[in-house]
């Protein structure tokens, strides 16, 4: 009840402070454009959250010289130092949680519980990064008589980050944190539904001690700034996370060498999914049908981790889908808010036009057994109802394809085997989630479900920095895991030095 009032006091406070512009940092200076990208709330389209300088190809020059000016200094700096600088952004953040929790429901209709998750996440990434580099910080040492070998590391060069709008402070601070404290200078290209959050976390990240060149905002058009940083020769590292099409064509142009260009880029990409949850024949149903669909709709599907497809064993089969049928309208659709709604509206009127454009298609691909209708919210902001659909064949579009939004394909399976051939059959493999009593079933599905993070008996939601790393392979991501003690290796080169002791004077 304290959070509640502290969060209504935030949200009041926020309020008050909407509709301002926010201009590019670009070293020192503050660019304001001709242009602007226009942050509107999405439950409330009528709000303006704020509007950001929209940064173009000439700014995007500007800001990698900067940064590659920037970058022997700050990499040359006691690693301390610069996990000092995410120690303190850290503790600044801690002590505006509920502000910066209200700029996210504004700005992405981010849930208030969410929210404020999202902003713990971004606390515990700093945290866990500056530790992480202290640890390697001290060489490795590998002596034999009259030898002595130090492996140490250095950061790579400037990293590009480009974030998704879905965890707007925790992504793009995580991805930004590791490469900081690795040594690498960041141009940061936030996502263009979320530059005010963005705008936020590089303000506190210069509050903390990063020097103006160190941390740069160039909020723009993917296609247009994103682009151009991501070819740009400077550019040692691109940090990305969002979806699969741009994931790739990202990896494919930074794979291109440029004239003035002196190493391979490292290009780390974080991508979509298509999560399923495996309930077996002895699954406790109660529970399978809150984790399922507290993974399918809570922040509208618009989650990489969240389940699209629910994967049940014959013998609970039609007990199950009629359960999950019954309590699809205890999830309220509602303002982000309103600490009554569950299911918040989408991002913005595309991904709603988007979303409803593969509801329709999903529709004729199996049984509708849940179709919410959201009418009356309809002109207030881009809600869109959920759609759960029964007897799914696994080739389906629905069953295949990414949709992030709040869509379930419920799909029969014969046993195990089965199931573990449908949740295996798709090109993702983020996340996957079992419920089962059965220790041998947990066994096999533990060795055979091939996904980054695997949930078992436990809704598929959440990753917690350092005990749950987060992260999927195939054509969900590289494999690295954010969160995880090889994450910052990413942003590092390593460096061994061997030197004949006999020869000292
Ligand atoms: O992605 P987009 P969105 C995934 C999630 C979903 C997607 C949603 O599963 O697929 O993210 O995020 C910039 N060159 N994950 O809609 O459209 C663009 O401006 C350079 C996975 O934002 O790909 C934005 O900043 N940049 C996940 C960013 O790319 C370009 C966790 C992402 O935009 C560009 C969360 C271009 N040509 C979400 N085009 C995980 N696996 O951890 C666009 N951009």
């Amino acid at each position: 009840a304290e959070n509640r009032d502290r969060m209504r006091a935030a949200l009041e406070e926020v309020r008050s402070r909407l509709g301002r512009e926010y201009p590019l940092l670009i070293g020192p200076d503050e660019v304001r454009t001709g242009d602007s990208l226009v942050s509107e709330s999405p439950s409330d389209a009528s709000l303006i959250v704020g509007r950001s300088a929209k940064a173009t190809r000439d700014h995007a020059d500007r800001a990698l010289s900067g940064a590659e000016a920037a970058y022997p200094s700050w990499s040359g700096r006691p690693d301390r130092e610069r996990a000092d600088v995410l120690l303190k952004a850290a503790a600044i953040m801690r002590a505006r949680l509920f502000e910066l929790a209200a700029w996210e429901v504004f700005e992405c209709a981010k849930p208030w519980q969410e929210a404020t998750a999202d902003v713990d996440e971004a606390i515990d990434f700093c945290e866990f990064y500056a530790r992480r580099m202290i640890d390697l910080a001290d060489p490795r040492r590998r002596d034999v008589a009259g030898e002595t070998n130090r492996l140490s590391y250095f950061g790579r060069g400037p990293a590009v980050v480009i974030p998704p709008w879905n965890f707007p402070l925790a992504i793009p601070c995580g991805m930004t944190a590791a490469a900081l404290v690795a040594g690498c200078p960041v141009v940061l290209k936030p996502a263009e539904q979320s530059p005010v959050m963005a705008w936020h976390l590089v303000s506190i990240l210069r509050e903390a001690g990063a020097p103006p060149e160190v941390v740069q905002y160039l909020p723009g058009v993917g296609e247009e700034v994103g682009a151009a940083l991501v070819e740009d020769p400077r550019a040692a590292v691109v940090a990305f996370t969002g979806s699969r099409a741009v994931g790739l064509s990202i990896n494919r142009s930074a794979a291109e060498t440029r004239p003035g260009q002196r190493h391979v880029k490292r290009v780390i990409a974080e991508m979509g999914g298509k999560n399923a949850i495996i309930v077996d024949d002895d699954a406790d149903l109660d529970e399978a049908v809150v984790g399922v669909l507290a993974s399918a709709l809570g922040y509208a599907g618009q989650k990489c981790s969240a389940c699209s497809r629910a994967i049940v064993l014959d013998g609970v089969y039609d007990a199950f889908v009629s359960r999950l049928a019954e309590a699809v309208p205890s999830w309220t659709v509602g303002p982000a808010d309103d600490p009554d709604s569950a299911v918040p509206p989408v991002i913005d009127a595309e991904a709603r036009d988007r979303i409803e454009r593969a509801k329709a298609d999903a529709r004729s691909e199996g049984r509708v057994v849940a179709d919410v209708d959201v009418d009356p919210l309809r002109d207030r902001g881009h809600y869109v109802g959920p759609l759960i659909v029964a007897d799914v064949d696994p080739k389906a579009r629905v069953a295949r394809e990414e949709i992030f939004g709040p869509v379930l394909a419920v799909i029969r399976a014969n046993d195990l085997d089965d199931a573990l051939r449908i949740a295996n059959g798709v090109e993702y493999a983020l996340t996957g989630g079992l419920y089962s009593r059965s220790p041998a079933h947990i066994e096999r599905v533990r060795g055979s479900f091939l996904v980054g993070n695997l949930y078992i008996n436990r809704p598929c939601t959440g990753a917690l920095v350092d005990r749950q790393p987060f992260g999927g392979f195939r054509m969900s991501g590289i494999g690295t895991k954010a969160g995880g003690p090889d994450y910052l290796l990413e942003f590092l080169l390593a460096r061994c030095v061997t030197e004949n002791t006999m020869r000292r004077g």
